[in-house]
């Protein structure tokens, strides 16, 4: 058995790292961002050493990657790429979502499944991790052209996937009726009626709360982090980011709670409404994102606010910070900027939205800063609820779905105390906390099967 000390150290395990993946900034970072943290709570733990677990973890079971060929309304061929990297199935079936977005690739992927394996296992649900997508791009498509691209990229994706195997589900670009045409398809080619996909409509399988369940979740974990400083959500400025599924019902949640939404976006700039954006002028945005399919602008010109071309919400004054669009989405300036104009927390709806020295920043000034594993795991968990009912051809009660929901994000915040208190001080360190619960896990379950 080798010594400790002939361990690899971090550096050289990202070296490695980034000559075995050479160009894949996304995964470099996402992977850095937990090896720093479990290097060190491994450092005297012979076995994870022993054994390569991060150095496993960090390679993919398996990539698929496939043409996804379909004609558009014009008789075109058009032809994209579609992939799923299943990361670890080490405590479950594969689970994680599908991005349909033309920044899509392999890089962004491996970053998400990796992410996923270990959210996956904050949830405490039997989930292991993958994540999948296309490049194609859904803006301006018609619903016919949408329903094309599904059922060729389900052709050949049912392959691959499987109740007990892998279940999919939805990211960005990828909402309720994607999932409708995916599912359909899957159906049609295997003849089996099952949990193969989350996020169903509630009418063929879905849970109650799935859709709700991320944005709700995030906030959840937000009320949490504040409560353990006697302080709350009610009476605070929210700077949200997105306008899509996440952001949506972070900002529903918020409002409910007395918090006061100021700003949503999209990915051609943000809406700043210093009277808020309440429950009214959020079902505007529904309708307006999920129905009408247009743009964040639309909504400065219904209410007479001022819209920011090519701008994301960062410099307007708020507490609580929720970046819900998409991942590197605050760079440090952003943070520099968001702390000296009072922000007293920050949780990541979107996956990795904030850039690894933004994240440091706010560590560093003491901000509550909940990471996108922990604190968006709400919805990957109501997918697992969502199987448990697939599994036993029941629906749960929604009360109860979001009881369970509530816990869940109680018990990740619990994890991340446990994992994340520091020796001499009482402020936790959130990502630390998630990033070791999250592996211990998946890494145990490892060690138990040998060498696979
Ligand atoms: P949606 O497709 O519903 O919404 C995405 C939102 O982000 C839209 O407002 C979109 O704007 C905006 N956006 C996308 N790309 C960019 C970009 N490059 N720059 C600025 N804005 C952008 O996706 P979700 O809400 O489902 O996902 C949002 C984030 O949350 C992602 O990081 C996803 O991985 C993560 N997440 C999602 C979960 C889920 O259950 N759906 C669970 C956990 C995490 P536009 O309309 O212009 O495209
Ligand atoms: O990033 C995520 O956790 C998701 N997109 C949800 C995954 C899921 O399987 O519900």
């Amino acid at each position: 058995m080798m010594a400790i000390s002939d361990h690899v150290n971090i550096d050289q395990f990202m070296a490695g790292l980034r000559r075995r993946n050479p160009g894949e900034t996304e995964f470099h970072q996402a992977v850095y961002e937990v090896a720093s943290n479990v290097f060190d709570f491994i450092s005297n733990k012979e076995i994870y050493h022993e054994m390569q677990i991060l150095r496993r973890i960090a390679e993919p079971d398996r990539i698929v990657t496939f043409r996804v060929c379909w004609q558009d309304d014009q008789g075109n061929i058009r032809v994209n790429r579609g992939y799923r990297v299943q990361n670890s199935n080490a405590i479950g079936p594969y689970k994680g979502g599908l991005r349909f977005d033309s920044s899509v690739n392999q890089s962004i992927l491996k970053f998400l499944a990796f992410e996923q394996t270990f959210k996956n296992s904050l949830t405490g649900l039997p989930l292991g991790g993958g994540k999948g997508g296309s490049d194609f791009n859904p803006k301006g498509k018609s619903d016919n052209e949408i329903m094309r691209f599904c059922q060729s990229f389900m052709t050949e994706l049912f392959r691959h996937i499987g109740d007990d195997i892998d279940v999919p589900a939805g990211d960005i670009g990828v909402g309720a009726r994607e999932i409708g045409y995916l599912f359909g398809q899957y159906k049609r080619l295997t003849n089996r009626f099952s949990g193969v996909l989350t996020g169903k409509g509630l009418e063929f399988g879905g849970s109650p709360i799935r859709k709700e369940a991320t944005g709700y979740g995030v906030v959840y974990m937000m009320e949490d982090m504040l409560s353990r400083r006697a302080d709350h959500i009610e009476g605070k400025t929210c700077l949200v980011s997105g306008s899509g599924n996440v952001a949506t019902y972070t900002a529903e949640k918020v409002t409910d709670l007395g918090g006061i939404v100021v700003t949503m976006s999209d990915s051609s700039g943000f809406v700043y409404d210093k009277d808020g954006i309440d429950a009214e002028k959020l079902e505007f945005i529904i309708d307006l994102k999920v129905n009408r399919r247009g743009r964040i602008s639309e909504y400065a010109e219904e209410y007479g606010v001022p819209f920011y071309a090519g701008e994301r919400p960062w410099r307007v004054p708020g507490e609580l910070v929720f970046p819900s669009a998409t991942q590197n989405e605050l760079n440090p300036a952003d943070a520099d900027i968001l702390i000296s104009n009072g922000c007293i927390a920050v949780a990541e709806g979107a996956n990795m939205p904030v850039e690894q020295k933004g994240v440091e920043k706010f560590v560093a000034a003491g901000i509550l800063f909940a990471p996108s594993k922990a604190a968006n795991a709400g919805g990957v968990a109501i997918s697992g609820l969502e199987m448990s009912q697939n599994s036993i051809r029941r629906t749960w009660d929604v009360n109860e779905v979001h009881q369970s929901l509530r816990e869940i994000m109680h018990n990740i915040h619990e994890q991340c105390v446990e994992y994340g208190a520091q020796a001499d001080s009482d402020h936790i360190d959130y990502v630390k906390g998630a990033n070791i619960a999250g592996f211990i896990k998946v890494a145990n379950a490892m060690i138990a099967y040998g060498a696979v």
